[in-house]
């Protein structure tokens, strides 16, 4: 991909967008940086674009600017069909091509990628494979929608380097030419319909994945999850399977109290680790470790190296993390739980005595999905955030609902709530954006306020 000297456009200037501007504007691309915030707010940015000869437009995205580009570069948090860029769409092949970050990152990055998606369990899965490639001495990198924009992983790889990337839908909606060695989807349950609209297009995005893979490639797919099996039909490469449930013709799967992996059809099982080495709480998390095994035994890595990288594996912060036992009550954060589903598999992880902090910004979800597991497992459950209202008609008689409003006030309510032995969790299954900056400050929030609530003696 030649750039030099062509017109290019990155819509949005967060993460992934300062990466690419900068990279592309070292290529020797004419850049202009677009962002719908105003200069004010991204006062911070704008001097080090400017002093690297990037143009810069604030406030909202101009039409104009968007028409006279030769390629456009779009951030995952922009929406598909903002009004400048279905415009741009409408040219067709006459328009410049529009193209993510993730996208753009691939054609330039060197070495083998193995790309994980999933509605949950993408940024364990992610950071524990890295660690098993790096343990087993491999050049690894770490990147994605994990926290690292793709682009920043280029200089430091080279053609022995196994990228591991976490990928997610608003990522495979911008790619073309994508293609991971290895590919694996944990699964695909209701998330992200306000951006996404359907299941059935926020499906379809996941099966980009695989889109350009070959048969020299290999797609790794959960066995016990629908419409994650049916992308079997959609794949040109080898499918590799993982099932917590019951023995599988290949991949790797819990068979007695072990995890073992099975290399082909017809072969014995090895042995890989006991389940009771995973250091993870919960059922999903057996899952994000089979699905993890199954990638590293694809990509050469010996099942004893894995068996101690696993075992050694400590719980990514926000995804169901310890805080704290304040007098007897343990609290949980899970802010990572922003869709339905992973407040359920959040749930799973405890038979009961759970007050439940629940709410942000509602992504067109249906809660009354929740109600058969808080009925068994949940004493309370506290709102908060512009959500609050629809999830208090939708479990309405199900459980006692505290309205807290703040994530402050439910953090006080349920800690004088809750006896010894009880869990406080925040799971809250929705998006932060309407009281935070991400679901990371928001955890991060929790975390502050539960060391408070002990003047730190916890
Ligand atoms: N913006 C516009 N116009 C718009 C919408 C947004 O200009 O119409 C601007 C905003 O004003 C802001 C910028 O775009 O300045 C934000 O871009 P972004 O939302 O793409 O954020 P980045 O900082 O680039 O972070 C992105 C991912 N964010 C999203 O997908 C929303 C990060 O994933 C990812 O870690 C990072 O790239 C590096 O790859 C976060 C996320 O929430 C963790 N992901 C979702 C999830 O996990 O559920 C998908």
């Amino acid at each position: 991909m030649d750039l030099k000297n062509k017109r290019v456009l990155v819509v949005g200037l967060g993460k992934s967008g300062k990466s690419a501007a900068l990279f592309l504007r070292a290529l020797g691309a004419q850049v202009t940086v677009s962002d719908s915030r105003s200069a004010e707010a991204l006062a911070g940015e704008i001097p080090a674009l400017l002093d690297a000869g990037i143009m810069v437009e604030t406030g909202g995205h101009g039409l104009l600017t968007f028409r006279r580009q030769d390629l456009i570069v779009v951030s995952p948090g922009v929406p598909y069909d903002t009004p400048e860029l279905k415009q741009i769409r409408a040219f067709g092949p006459a328009g410049p091509l529009i193209i993510g970050e993730l996208e753009l990152a691939s054609r330039f990055l060197q070495g083998q990628i193995v790309a994980i998606t999933g509605s949950n369990g993408k940024t364990t899965t992610t950071a524990l494979l890295g660690k098993i490639f790096a343990d087993a001495g491999r050049p690894t990198l770490v990147g994605g929608n994990i926290g690292t924009p793709v682009i920043d992983l280029i200089a430091q790889s080279t053609p022995q380097t196994v990228s591991v990337l976490e990928v997610s839908s608003f990522q495979l909606e911008t790619v073309v030419e994508f293609r991971p060695h290895i590919g694996v989807v944990l699964n695909i349950t209701q998330d992200h319909l306000d951006r996404h609209g359907t299941f059935e297009n926020y499906a379809a995005m996941k099966a980009r994945i695989t889109s350009q893979q070959t048969a020299d490639d290999f797609f790794v797919l959960n066995a016990e999850d629908k419409p994650t099996q049916m992308l079997a039909a959609r794949t040109k490469a080898q499918v590799f399977w993982f099932s917590g449930r019951r023995a599988i013709k290949q991949g790797a799967f819990v068979h007695g109290e072990s995890v073992v992996f099975l290399p082909r059809e017809g072969a014995r099982p090895e042995p890989v680790m006991p389940l009771a080495e995973i250091p993870l709480k919960g059922a999903h998390n057996v899952e994000n470790v089979l699905a993890a095994v199954c990638a590293a035994r694809l990509g050469g890595v010996a099942a004893e190296s894995i068996r101690a990288s696993v075992a050694g594996f400590k719980a990514v912060e926000h995804r169901l993390e310890f805080v704290a036992t304040v007098r007897g009550v343990a609290f949980y954060n899970d802010s990572k739980a922003t869709n339905v589903d992973a407040t359920k598999k959040a749930l799973e992880a405890f038979p009961g005595g759970v007050h439940l902090i629940l709410g942000g910004k509602d992504k067109n979800s249906d809660y009354t999905e929740l109600a058969d597991l808080l009925r068994a497992r949940v004493k309370i459950v506290y709102t908060i955030g512009s959500a609050a209202e629809k999830i208090e008609r939708h479990l309405a008689g199900v459980v006692k609902i505290v309205s807290a409003g703040t994530l402050d006030a439910a953090v006080r309510q349920a800690a004088q709530n809750a006896v010894p032995g009880d869990v406080v969790l925040l799971a809250p299954a929705c998006a932060s954006f309407d009281q935070f900056t991400g679901y990371e400050q928001r955890g991060r929030v929790f975390k502050d306020l539960v060391q408070g609530l002990a003047g730190g003696s916890v």
